[in-house]
């Protein structure tokens, strides 16, 4: 049987999906992946400066969300956005330009890591306060909803906006309003050095969400196919109901919250214990038990993503930087420039 044909055992969530949605799945997980782990690298060269925030073991949230989405649905992130931009379709070489800050950048090289954006792909940030898309969120969505557009803005956001006065009006204006935002919450457990409970007085974050009378549900984000049905669901009862939606999706970050952070805060061993349920490694196996995928598959789509994230640092690398004169533009008028 060729692979294209092969099925996958009945029962399991894996057969309710064509195999190449699958194989989409595994390789915007490794892109994301080995994107970061060459942004790493080039952050302790100083080729890439300023601040940076890896997504490394969240990827199966981004790669299973977004792929459920309408290419005409708005996205808003933070800034551990990378991932996020490389699924929606933002080009790899535009952001790797926009990470070392050079003109061809996304951004064109004037927002680094934490702002990647592009409006071709509604892609509105990368946003470096946290709690500061939703409200971007809730305003794209009264746009749409105003213009009688049915699309969906997807938000997401880490645990830690939910205890901003931002989480709070977002939600109740979304809610009274009844504003197409789906409010993807990727609860890793902590912002920064903070666990989830020396700061919050209910981390049920799900309850959270629901007491603004919005739909809410709770996800395993380490798992690529739940996010993405989850997803799935979600975003069709929101363009169906114009009502907002919220995702709980419980995940872990595998590396610091920053480069700059000793972690100090958490064991090893926790981390150890997260790192069983790695996102890749474990969607892999599954693939290659139901025979969907082979070793050597496998080892094509990693090469596919180093090939990717190679050629996006070398256009980086051979990019301008902006001109002297050029640094006024969109920031002074001509008059109070000259
Ligand atoms: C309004 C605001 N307060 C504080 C900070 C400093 N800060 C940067 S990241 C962060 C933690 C946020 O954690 P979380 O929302 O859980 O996202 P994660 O980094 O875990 O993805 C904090 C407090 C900030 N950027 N903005
Ligand atoms: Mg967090």
């Amino acid at each position: 049987m060729s692979a294209a044909k092969k099925k996958t055992a009945p029962g399991d969530p894996l057969s309710r999906h064509p195999q190449a949605l699958l194989l989409d799945l595994l390789r915007d997980m490794v892109r994301i992946r080995r994107f970061e782990e060459r942004c790493a690298e080039l952050y302790g060269e100083t080729r890439i400066r300023g601040f940076l925030h890896l997504y490394i073991g969240e990827e199966a949230i981004a790669a299973g969300a977004i792929r459920a989405l309408a290419p005409e649905d708005a996205i808003v992130a933070t800034y551990r956005e990378h991932g996020h931009a490389l699924v929606r379709g933002v080009k790899a070489e535009a952001i790797m330009a926009e990470m070392f800050g050079k003109q061809a950048g996304c951004s064109r090289g004037r927002g680094g890591s934490m702002h990647l954006f592009d409006a071709a792909t509604r892609f509105y940030g990368g946003n470096a306060i946290v709690g500061g898309g939703l409200p971007v969120a809730v305003g794209l969505a009264l746009a749409d909803k105003l213009q009688k557009r049915s699309r969906v803005t997807a938000c997401f956001f880490g645990e830690g906006a939910m205890a901003e006065g931002a989480f709070h009006e977002s939600l109740n204006l979304a809610a009274l309003w009844q504003l197409p935002v789906l409010f993807c919450c990727e609860n890793n457990l902590y912002a920064m050095g903070t666990a989830l409970a020396r700061s919050e007085s209910q981390v049920d974050l799900t309850a959270k969400a629901a007491c603004y009378n919005v739909d809410a549900a709770t996800v395993d984000g380490m798992d690529v196919i739940a996010t993405h049905e989850a997803m799935q669901a979600a975003r069709a009862r929101v363009a169906e109901t114009g009502a907002p939606g919220f995702l709980e999706f419980r995940t872990y970050r595998y590396r610091a919250h920053s480069m700059f952070d000793p972690e100090l805060y958490r064991d090893k061993a926790e981390v150890e214990e997260w790192k069983k349920r790695g996102p890749i490694h474990n969607f892999t196996e599954r693939l290659k038990k139901l025979k969907l995928l082979t070793e050597e598959a496998f080892l094509e789509i990693d090469r596919e993503a180093v090939a990717e994230v190679e050629r996006a640092v070398a256009f980086a690398e051979g990019a301008d930087w902006e001109t002297p004169e050029a640094c006024f533009a969109d920031v002074c008028t001509p008059e109070a420039a000259a």
